[in-house]
């Protein structure tokens, strides 16, 4: 049997159009965090069979598996000590999920918030792989026993069910231990980046108003402007972040502030204390241009060289097929199988 012995992380960003600011500080930013930490493995996938859950233009989707790429290059994450690839190359993740499909129960998955919310009133007309789309995530983990998932705030259901899958699976078949549960890394100010017109709605890449987000191909300019734009109101900043829990829009450009500089809320708070906005935002937008236009550049840089990326993501689908293929050759004999 496969044994993994040391902290091994998974994670992945969808290759669907408008990467922005909270999935690079939600997600990205963690992952370059993660692989220089000691004895820990590094896993990081452009999940484009999760993509095709809603409607995908096949050229588009090509594009934009290679601009995941080039954000995970560009903010640091190395190819030689990481592992980078996509999830359509390494076919041990749909057959896993397969077997998965058939461990978790249809109550689990109809509890799952995000679907209700992408489905919308139209859960009827939606794919059945938007409704099976946490089975899959649970696969792209287990497929590499991964102990240690980074992700967004809005993911924390996901993975727990994740863990439930995993359990479930460890019992039904009697193979204790076989898949570990795996725990989330999810925390931070920035665990929850919101829509910079709207602070009850978190920053989203299918938002049709461009102004809700930051994109991480954005110019600096644009980037500047969107900052300079974002919603907020008449009060100065407040004394005591508690404060901020009424003022969403504002709770959110502090939250960023905080995650960009490395502080908490309250140092942020703190040091705004009276302020206005006309103060607040330029500093914020000098902190964003210092943090992410290095990372936006070499973004660009990459996705200059197409050949580059593709070159990266070929040899890292060998080192993913590398770990997958006897994990899932061990889940198959647990099963029953024959072979
Ligand atoms: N607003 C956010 N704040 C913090 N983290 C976020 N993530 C997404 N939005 C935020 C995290 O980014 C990672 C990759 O996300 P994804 O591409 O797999 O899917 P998503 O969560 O569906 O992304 P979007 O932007 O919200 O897209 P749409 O508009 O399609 O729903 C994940 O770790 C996620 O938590």
């Amino acid at each position: 049997m496969t044994n993994v012995s040391k902290k091994r992380v998974f994670s992945g960003v969808q290759p669907t159009a408008n990467l922005h600011l909270g999935n690079y500080l939600g997600a990205i930013r963690r992952f370059v965090e993660l692989q220089n930490e000691p004895a820990t493995e590094c896993i990081y996938c452009v999940v484009d069979l999760h993509a095709i859950t809603v409607p995908q233009d096949p050229e588009k989707l090509r594009a934009q598996t290679r601009e995941v790429a080039a954000a995970y290059l560009a903010a640091g994450v190395d190819p030689v000590r990481s592992v980078i690839f996509v999830q359509s190359n390494v076919s041990a993740h749909a057959e896993l999920a397969w077997i998965l499909n058939c461990v978790a129960r249809m109550g689990w998955l109809e509890r799952m918030t995000q679907f209700k919310d992408k489905a919308g009133k139209n859960a009827e007309r939606s794919s059945v792989g938007l409704f099976d789309y946490p089975v899959l995530m649970a696969a792209d983990i287990l497929t590499y026993k991964a102990t240690h998932v980074p992700v967004g705030d809005d993911q924390k259901q996901h993975l727990e069910l994740s863990r439930d899958i995993a359990a479930r699976f460890n019992t039904d078949f009697k193979v204790d231990g076989f898949f570990p549960l795996p725990e989330p890394i999810i925390g931070g100010p920035a665990a929850r980046v919101m829509n910079l017109q709207d602070g009850t709605k978190k920053m989203s890449k299918s938002d049709p108003a461009d102004n809700s987000r930051i994109n991480l191909t954005d110019s600096v300019d644009v980037m500047v402007k969107k900052i300079k734009k974002a919603k907020t109101d008449t009060l100065p900043m407040p004394a005591h972040v508690d404060e901020l829990k009424s003022r969403p829009e504002v709770d959110n450009l502090v939250s960023i502030y905080a995650a960009l500089s490395g502080q908490t809320k309250e140092q942020v708070v703190a040091e705004f204390v009276g302020a206005g906005f006309g103060v607040f935002k330029p500093r914020l937008a000098d902190l964003a241009v210092e943090a992410l236009g290095p990372t936006m550049t070499s973004m660009a840089t990459y996705l200059a060289d197409p050949a580059q990326i593709d070159a990266i993501l070929r040899a890292g689908a060998d080192r993913a097929n590398a770990i997958a293929q006897p994990i899932l050759k061990d889940t198959k004999a647990a099963v029953g199988f024959w072979s």
